[in-house]
């Protein structure tokens, strides 16, 4: 059968995690084919399907086999107790999942929690995380705007994602425990046939390949040939910089892969041991 050979991606139709899924398979370039807000999609140059999803559904739909992989946020699929394999982390959509109180309040410990009334759209997160601590607090599950829970007085203390903490302070919340940090994750139905294995493990070396060049910058500069060793040690690229003459005597033009941040730190020592003409152009992909 001809779907056999596809394998089929579930990601988030709208929201947070949009945008930067269709941006890595992008930067692995795989493009989807545009349309409007339809519900099933394809890869244009790849053997991709694409289900969009809100994302509170990707855990199961992946765990079921409906969709061979997903994309999702850590939280959910902590959440949701679905069997699905972590493949990989994303390194994107970063957040925690945090205890909160108003910021009057005086904090020690957990044990503040005893007996208080917690407003989360976490619940099973939290409650694991109660009984490790054992604490007993009550669980109130409210699906979204958690934080005015407090202000209203519908909670003591909440239960919620925090990413730059700004809610929390609109809110005049603070926060006292980090349960566990969050990021996008790649996550994969138990047992993948073979073939779908083998399109995963391709995504997965193209992803790495893109993923390995941020932040990675290459670099052509000239110097005199009797500077060649001095500069190179100041260069630690993927091994030796490649070293090439130019027309003019004397003179050779040095080629290197570097890391953005120490590109400012070198660039003076560069200058002074004699190189010119330095240039630096960003890296797409990069593969070992
Ligand atoms: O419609 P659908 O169900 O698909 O989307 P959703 O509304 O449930 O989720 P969405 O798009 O808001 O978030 C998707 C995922 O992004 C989450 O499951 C997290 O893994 C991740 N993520 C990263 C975040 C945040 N950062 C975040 N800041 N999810 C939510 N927030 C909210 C949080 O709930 C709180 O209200 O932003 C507020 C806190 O942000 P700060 O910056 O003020 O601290
Ligand atoms: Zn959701």
């Amino acid at each position: 059968m001809e779907t056999q050979n596809k394998i089929r991606i579930a990601i988030q139709t709208k929201g947070r995690l949009n945008e930067d899924s269709i941006k890595m398979l992008e930067e692995a370039g795989i493009y989807l084919v545009k349309g409007k807000r339809q519900l099933v999609s394809s890869a244009k140059n790849f053997p991709l399907e694409v289900l969009f999803l809100r994302d509170d559904d990707i855990p199961q739909t992946v765990a079921d086999g409906m969709a061979d992989i997903g994309i999702v946020g850590l939280n959910e699929v902590m959440e949701k107790k679905e069997e699905v394999d972590i493949i990989q982390y994303l390194g994107f959509s970063k957040c925690r999942l945090s205890l909160a109180i108003p910021k009057s309040e005086s904090y020690e410990d957990v044990s503040y929690f005893s007996g208080k009334k917690i407003a989360t759209s976490y619940p099973v997160i939290l409650k694991d995380f109660l009984k490790e601590k054992n604490i007993d607090a009550e669980i109130h599950e409210i699906s979204g705007s958690v934080e005015i829970a407090p202000g209203i007085g519908l909670a003591d203390a909440i239960f919620d994602i925090v990413s730059s903490g700004s809610t929390l302070v609109s809110n005049r919340l603070k926060e006292v425990e980090v349960v566990t940090p969050s990021e996008a994750v790649l996550v994969a139905t138990p047992g993948l046939s073979d073939e779908k294995k083998a399109l995963l493990e391709e995504m997965l070396f193209r992803i790495e390949s893109a993923e390995r060049a941020k932040g990675k910058k290459y670099i052509l500069l000239n110097a005199p040939e009797e500077k060649v060793e001095e500069i190179s040690n100041m260069l630690p690229g993927m091994k030796s910089p490649t070293v090439m003459p130019l027309a003019e005597e004397g003179w050779v033009s040095l080629h290197s892969v570097i890391d953005e941040n120490v590109f400012w730190e070198i660039i003076g020592k560069l200058k002074a041991a004699g190189a010119q003409g330095i240039l630096s152009i960003p890296i797409e992909k990069m593969i070992m």
